[in-house]
């Protein structure tokens, strides 16, 4: 064997090893760490798809086309988000401004609150805390039994418990980008 083959061989050895992929591995590391590095600094860069509205760190989206409850969650995670849960005032009056239709009424519509799991113990499904709340007077009444969270309910536009099977729009969330 003469000192070409060997180095051929050697070379073909050093492909098939991925030694030459090792710079590209190391360059997509550095990458993903910028990407990190620019999603913890949000207030300054925070951006939405198109279609998408930013409030604080999130972006909303309304769709008018109804669905049932766990339907409506199901489209939210394959936009990357979930269905919408709300933490104040301020951020509910956000959330009822995508939902006000050309003929500017505000329809009832779904959110991502649900006592599923155990009777009167509200989550929210995205993980986060159920520490606001906008109910409409007596909600929620459990009527039927009622275990997901509709907005837009009754004379001030609050919330009521309904039954998770009913069809109705609904607002999904997802983290800026
Ligand atoms: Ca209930
Ligand atoms: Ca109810």
């Amino acid at each position: 064997m003469g000192p070409l083959s060997i180095s051929v061989l050697l070379f073909t050895a050093l492909v098939l090893s991925g030694a030459f992929a090792a710079p590209r591995a190391q360059e997509q590391r550095e990458k993903s760490v910028v990407s990190e590095r620019a999603a913890e600094n949000t207030s300054a860069t925070a951006r939405c798809d198109s279609g998408w509205s930013l409030f604080k760190s999130h972006c909303f989206h309304f769709i008018s086309q109804s669905a049932s409850w766990v339907d409506a969650q199901v489209h939210c995670i394959t936009l990357g988000g979930s269905l919408v849960s709300v933490h104040s005032l301020e951020e509910y009056r956000f959330v009822q401004k995508l939902t006000r239709g050309a003929d500017n009424t505000l329809p009832k519509t779904w959110i991502g609150g649900i006592d599923a799991v155990e009777e009167g113990k509200w989550l929210w499904i995205d993980g986060t805390p159920f520490d606001f709340t906008n109910w409409a007077p007596d909600r929620p009444d459990n009527k039927g039994p009622e275990h997901c969270l509709e907005m837009n309910f009754g004379g001030r536009k609050q919330w009521n418990d309904l039954p998770c099977s009913k069809t109705k729009p609904f607002v999904c969330a997802k983290q800026a980008s």
